[in-house]
């Protein structure tokens, strides 16, 4: 047996099979390449589904989560620390104007959550919904993590099934129809939940004009317009947040994933005083939320993200990939479609799974992942240059064209 083969087994063995991973194990990974543990050398095309925006071990990134291990790495929300100070601040001047306030946590779906109990305190509090009456607006198809609650509105049967008795006081409309939104909306709704696109659902770009729709349904009803931004947003798109193609500000920023610099988790929830300012002392927390390590892991991100232009690069890059994958001769793809460098290569269905083709692009040395059977999604970090990707798009070629 090859390392590889016994860590393999080993995971099988004593972890929860709740994953099918391709048979690869990652040993090292530096900027955009990742090793085995037979020394073979793969392209990272998935990112850690966006988390990995910055590439592998971005040095600025590292290097101050290395010196503030030195120093002081969680302390509880219970005394303040050096970090989450600046890193708040920082991360509302990048939101920009209107976001005011930040409630940091370390998982998307805890970030989600900490959305939903501010939409339905809001709701009753400033909006005046009657006791227990709150209603959130969430999309079919969606995926916004694994909690509960969050698989209680989600409409797919492996993320729900048998794990009921699920959470009231969730309706979902078709993703893209503006005029469900619209029909969905009473007085006791205090939010509408949305990813600008859905990557889970298989890269799902929303219909020109929707988000801008939504938001003025939003405005106008007094609803609370939160884009979870977890995958979506930090540059991926190729603007820093997808709701920015439509000009969409939305009253909630969800972030995560690509917030932790690729080397740590961190999310928040950011939005105006009016909304997180519903929370008081002792009604919402983390232990490990706002800890001094994350944050000052998060504050570097945040700086390469600007200083790299990673927004701007995932803009170019993602165009120039996009129509040459567009341009491959292949009998398998029914469609190309994203945005920046989130991209969807959605199959024919005769063309047997996503999944078959990603094994083949694992053995040239590409490691992506497949998405909902039949779309394989690359990602690859934004820090790739235009010579790797020419790399990929001919491996993917060839996989492609058989
Ligand atoms: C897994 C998917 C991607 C997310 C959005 C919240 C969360 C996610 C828009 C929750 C997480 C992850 C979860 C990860 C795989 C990955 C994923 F395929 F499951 F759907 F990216 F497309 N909102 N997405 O995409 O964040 O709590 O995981 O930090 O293995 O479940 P989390």
């Amino acid at each position: 047996m090859t390392r590889s083969e016994e860590i393999m087994a080993l995971t099988d063995r004593y972890g929860a099979h709740n994953y099918k991973p391709l048979p690869v194990v990652i040993d090292k990974a530096e900027g955009i390449w990742v090793w085995d543990c037979e020394g073979n050398k793969y392209l990272d095309f998935l990112s850690c589904y966006s988390a990995l925006n910055h590439g592998h071990r971005h040095p600025a990134i590292v290097a101050a989560l290395k010196a503030q291990a030195d120093k002081v790495t969680v302390t509880s929300r219970a005394f303040h620390n050096t970090e989450l100070g600046p890193f708040s601040a920082e991360l509302c001047r990048l939101c920009g104007p209107g976001m005011e306030m930040v409630l940091p946590m370390n998982s998307g779906a805890e970030a989600v959550e900490t959305a939903l109990k501010a939409a339905r305190k809001w709701g009753y509090q400033k909006k005046g919904i009657p006791a227990g009456r709150a209603e959130i607006i969430a999309c079919a198809d969606n995926f916004h993590g694994r909690t509960i609650s969050i698989v209680s509105f989600s409409t797919e049967p492996d993320y729900r099934a048998d794990f009921g008795p699920y959470t009231p006081g969730f309706e979902t409309i078709p993703y893209g129809d503006a005029a469900a939104l619209d029909r969905a909306i009473t007085p006791n709704t205090a939010a509408f939940l949305v990813e600008p696109i859905q990557g889970e659902a298989g890269v799902r770009v929303p219909p020109r004009g929707f988000l801008a729709a939504a938001r003025a349904l939003c405005t106008e009803r007094n609803v609370l317009f939160m884009a979870d931004e977890i995958q979506t947003g930090l540059g991926r798109t190729g603007k820093l947040f997808a709701c920015d193609h439509e000009g969409v500000r939305p009253d909630v920023y969800i972030l995560g994933k690509a917030l932790g610099g690729g080397v740590y988790p961190v999310s928040a929830v950011v939005a105006s005083e009016s909304v997180l300012g519903v929370f008081k002392p002792g009604e919402h927390g983390s232990t490990f939320g706002g800890n001094p390590l994350g944050a000052a892991v998060a504050r570097v991100a945040m700086k390469v993200l600007v200083e790299e232009r990673l927004a701007e690069r995932a803009a170019e890059l993602g165009d120039y990939f996009m129509s040459r994958l567009r341009r491959i001769p292949s009998k398998h793809v029914k469609e190309v479609r994203g945005r920046g460098l989130l991209i969807g290569v959605e199959l024919h269905p005769e063309a047997g799974g996503a999944r078959r083709f990603c094994e083949a692009l694992q053995a040239e040395g590409l490691l992506c992942k497949e998405t909902h059977t039949h779309v394989i999604r690359f990602a690859p970090p934004l820090v790739i240059g235009k010579d790797d990707i020419d790399w990929a798009l001919e491996r993917i070629a060839r996989v492609l064209s058989r």
